[in-house]
């Protein structure tokens, strides 16, 4: 039997290249490897106010985002996570031997709660709901960008404090990272990770923006002082462009070298607009041809929920058990 590999995104805004090279990409690169299931998180996405219309138009959106980027729904299970209730009655029972220590430490905890007015107390549950969506499937590997790491180590120590309380139980997940593109950095600020959620019109390039748009963006990406790329000091807003470049054209780090060292700015941002611009518009015809077949997503998201429920109800029923909570026989 294949090993399971388990990851998700969340429908809070437009997916950009960060989420297509730290997640989505290396999703379709081992989805055959195991048995897979990708997930849009709407659930999560409510842990900050979301308008209810929009929300809806996007959970959709991201699902075929996800075929577009190649992902296989006769392989794949592609789901959304509030149809498979058993996501928020694991995350119930992981609540329950999740010390409020461990959750005060998360970084993405902190720098969202700055960003509201009123901190709902789903968002500092938040990285609980994740390990009960990867504990559910007893998932081995999850490949996400590095901003995930750290929720990822907090799964992984539930699911061994809950197996050392009441025996063993869950599988205890490996993280997957890309080797490049693991965390892109916003072309208006590149010390800040790029974000769904960051407002700046210049700040990261959508998977759906049209050509004009993303070259647009890329040209006014901001560099530093310097007239030409030196690889012996990079700053901080080329390194970006030339990691965007790498992670769409999969070129060694000896041919960037070669080919980029001291390329003027201007010529290094042409070059990483086209790169991004010959992968998003194929990208972008499956898209379209994705949407515009009635029922075809509903049809993929039942069937990806049917096929996974019984996974899920199997491990919230065993964890019942474990717990000692009445489970009808
Ligand atoms: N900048 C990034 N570089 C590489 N990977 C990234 N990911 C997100 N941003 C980058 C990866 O994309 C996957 C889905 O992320 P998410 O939807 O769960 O939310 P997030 O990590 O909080 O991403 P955003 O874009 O910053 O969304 P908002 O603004 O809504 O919070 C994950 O695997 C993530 O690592």
């Amino acid at each position: 039997m294949k090993a399971r590999v388990f990851s998700g995104v969340q429908p809070s805004g437009n997916l950009h290249i960060g989420n297509y090279l730290g997640a989505l990409k290396n999703w379709v690169i081992i989805q055959h490897d195991y048995e897979s299931i990708y997930c849009i998180v709407d659930m999560h996405a409510v842990t900050v106010y979301q308008q209810p219309e929009e929300l809806r138009s996007k959970i959709l959106e991201t699902a075929a985002l996800f075929l577009a980027s190649g992902i296989d729904p006769k392989h794949s299970a592609v789901m959304v996570q509030s149809s498979v209730p058993a996501h928020a009655e694991l995350a119930w029972l992981l609540t329950c031997v999740t010390p409020m220590g461990w959750l005060s430490r998360m970084t993405q905890f902190k720098a969202k709660a700055e960003k509201q007015e009123t901190v709902g107390d789903g968002l500092f549950q938040y990285p609980v709901l994740m390990a009960a969506d990867i504990l559910l499937y007893q998932a081995a590997i999850v490949p996400v960008g590095d901003d995930q790491a750290q929720h990822l180590e907090l799964t992984r120590d539930v699911a061994q404090r809950f197996n050392s309380l009441y025996g063993d139980t869950f599988v205890v997940p490996e993280t997957k990272l890309p080797t490049v593109g693991a965390r892109v950095m916003g072309l208006d600020d590149p010390l800040k990770k790029m974000s769904k959620s960051e407002p700046g019109a210049g700040h990261a390039v959508a998977l759906l923006d049209p050509p004009g748009v993303i070259r647009k963006k890329i040209l006014r990406a901001t560099t530093d002082s310097q007239p030409a790329v030196d690889y012996s000091a990079l700053g901080p807003g080329v390194e970006n462009l030339l990691n965007i470049f790498q992670a769409f054209s999969g070129w060694a780090d000896g041919q960037m070298q070669s080919h980029f060292s001291g390329m003027r700015y201007g010529d290094l941002k042409k070059q990483v607009a086209e790169m991004v611009i010959s992968h998003l518009e194929p990208f972008q015809k499956r898209y379209h041809e994705i949407v515009s077949e009635p029922g075809y997503l509903d049809g993929v998201l039942r069937d990806g929920a049917a096929r996974v429920s019984p996974i899920a109800n199997s491990t919230v029923e065993l964890v019942k058990r474990r717990m000692g909570l009445y489970v009808p026989s």
